[in-house]
């Protein structure tokens, strides 16, 4: 069969992650196993829509599309998939990815022209549906709502899983905005060696992708898809991905000792956040050793009341500590921050802006809570507010869909602001951002970003 997978454009930027699609490159590798000719559009990287979309998938002669989607794509794909289903009547429909698996049955709401909805992790499930046509294979749902069952699928052997078909997204080609708070060499890749989390913070749905268990893949496994990045794309960083890449610490000390032997020319990162408490004197000596230069790390808030409220399992102070330790091996913090948590007031904001201040981290970013479907905090919003009818535009993320009672998205726009211009305008971080500014690529990328968080609306 001729699959095309489909990544949707982000027009206007938006701050916007542009980054190979890790999923779609697993799903690629093993259809390709399966004597499937693939083809990969991917929208985000090609700054292509209208017409010109129209005509790349039409020239890719698709016997079943499968499109991807985060929540914050959905009202662009909307119209798009409406238009792809006038001018390919005959091709099969597939939706995956974040928003389907958030969301599950109620993705036909938004999309009726869908043929089938794929729930959770899919290398089997497309797999079955290609052979078993008629029946749906479990955590998918047929239109018509037919389905087996609706739980998310996750693979429990993930040596099953063949390495991601890299040859479909070149990470040459991704120049863009990369995902973490600070990059040191391009071209950079993606990988994951882990899937799932255990935690159980309020505001995040990953679970409803990868699941609460936390599966492996052999690490022979990963240093073959690293080997081949590096000497066959010319990869110079690596950006490990993973929901929680230092839940096993003998994990993560076994692969940095692995990188230490192997000693490529290849920098390693974070950039999704790791846990701090995660951390030990042993592994941060390994990750730097192995090349890590700095580590990102997901603190959400400075208030104690808020950490405790989205189940954060952590404290201001242990979080202190850990930045010290982290200090102590020479290796710079960049942290993320959460505005507008549920519950927060203005005082609560404010702690943040300090912590962030006084923590000693060198670089934050601070982005707006978006009450993503499928997590706690997000279900709850949405039973209030019915973002079929209002399609979904809200979720850009650049805007503030869910301010707290006590304020509106424009204080929280506002104290955003705020927060990186009280942050960034110190000594400190300003003759950081200056080193990092006298590279081109990154200049270009900084300003870009910086601009989105700030100004940007989605109609840019
Ligand atoms: C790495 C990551 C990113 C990376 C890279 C993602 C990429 N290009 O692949 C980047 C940095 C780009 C990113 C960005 C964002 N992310 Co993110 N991200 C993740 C994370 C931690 C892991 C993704 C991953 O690799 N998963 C594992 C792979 C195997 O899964 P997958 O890519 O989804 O693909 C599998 C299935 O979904 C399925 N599948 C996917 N597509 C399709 C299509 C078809 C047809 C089929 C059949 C199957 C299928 O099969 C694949 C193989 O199993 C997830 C958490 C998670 N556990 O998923 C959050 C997550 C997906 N991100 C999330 C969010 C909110 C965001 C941002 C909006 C954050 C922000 N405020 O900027 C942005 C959105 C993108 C943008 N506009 O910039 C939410 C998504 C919720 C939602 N409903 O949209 C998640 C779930 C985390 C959370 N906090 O809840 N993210």
């Amino acid at each position: 069969m001729k699959i095309t997978l489909f990544y949707p454009p982000r027009p206007g930027g938006g701050g916007t992650n542009l980054v190979p699609p890790i999923g779609f490159l697993y799903l690629g590798a093993v259809l390709e196993k399966a004597n499937h000719q693939v083809v990969l559009l991917d929208f985000t990287q090609m700054e292509k829509t209208g017409d010109a979309l129209i005509a790349d998938v039409l020239a890719s002669d698709p016997d079943i599309l499968m499109l991807s989607a985060f929540t914050s794509d959905v009202f662009i794909l909307k119209p798009i998939v409406t238009e792809l289903k006038k001018i390919l009547p005959n091709t099969k429909l597939w939706m995956g990815g974040p928003h389907a698996s958030c969301v599950r049955e109620k993705t036909f709401l938004d999309f009726p022209e869908l043929d089938a909805v794929f729930i959770g992790e899919a290398e089997q499930s497309v797999l079955e549906a290609l052979e078993f046509p008629e029946i749906p294979p479990d955590g998918v749902i047929y239109s018509g709502n037919r389905f087996r069952t609706t739980n998310p699928r996750q693979i429990a052997d993930l040596s099953s899983l063949p390495i991601p078909a890299w040859h479909l997204a070149p990470p040459e080609k991704y120049r863009g905005l990369p995902n973490g708070v600070v990059l040191k060499k391009l071209p950079y890749a993606p990988i994951l060696t882990t899937r799932g989390c255990p935690y159980l913070c309020t505001f995040c749905a990953g679970f409803r992708v990868t699941g609460r268990k936390i599966r492996h893949r052999p690490l022979d496994q990963v240093w073959q898809e690293i080997e081949l990045l590096v000497n066959e794309f010319g990869v110079a960083e690596i950006h490990i991905e993973d929901d929680n890449f230092t839940f096993d610490k003998d994990y993560a000390k076994e692969f940095c000792e692995i990188a230490i032997k192997k000693d490529l020319p290849v920098l390693f990162s974070t950039p999704n956040g790791i846990r701090l408490d995660a951390l030990d004197h042993q592994l941060l000596s390994l990750m730097k050793k192995a090349g890590w230069y700095v580590i990102h790390c997901g603190i959400e808030s400075g208030s104690d009341k808020i950490l405790k409220r989205i189940k954060k399992a952590t404290t201001t102070s242990k979080i202190k500590n850990s930045i010290d330790q982290i200090h102590s091996h020479g290796l710079p913090v960049a942290a993320y921050f959460i505005l507008g948590l549920p519950g927060e007031t203005r005082q609560d904001i404010e702690k943040t802006l300090k912590f962030a201040r006084t923590s000693g981290v060198e670089w934050a970013q601070f982005a707006c809570f978006l009450p993503i479907p499928g997590s706690p905090d997000g279900d709850g919003f949405l039973k209030d507010n019915d973002m079929v009818a209002s399609g979904w535009q809200a979720f850009h993320n650049t805007e503030c869909p869910a301010p707290p009672a006590s304020l509106t998205a424009e204080d929280l726009k506002k104290l955003q602001r705020k927060a990186f211009m009280q942050f960034y305008l110190r000594p400190g971080p300003m003759f950081r951002t200056v080193s990092l500014l006298m590279h081109k690529d990154t200049f270009l990328r900084i300003v870009k970003r910086g601009f989105a968080y700030l100004f940007s609306s989605n109609s840019s």
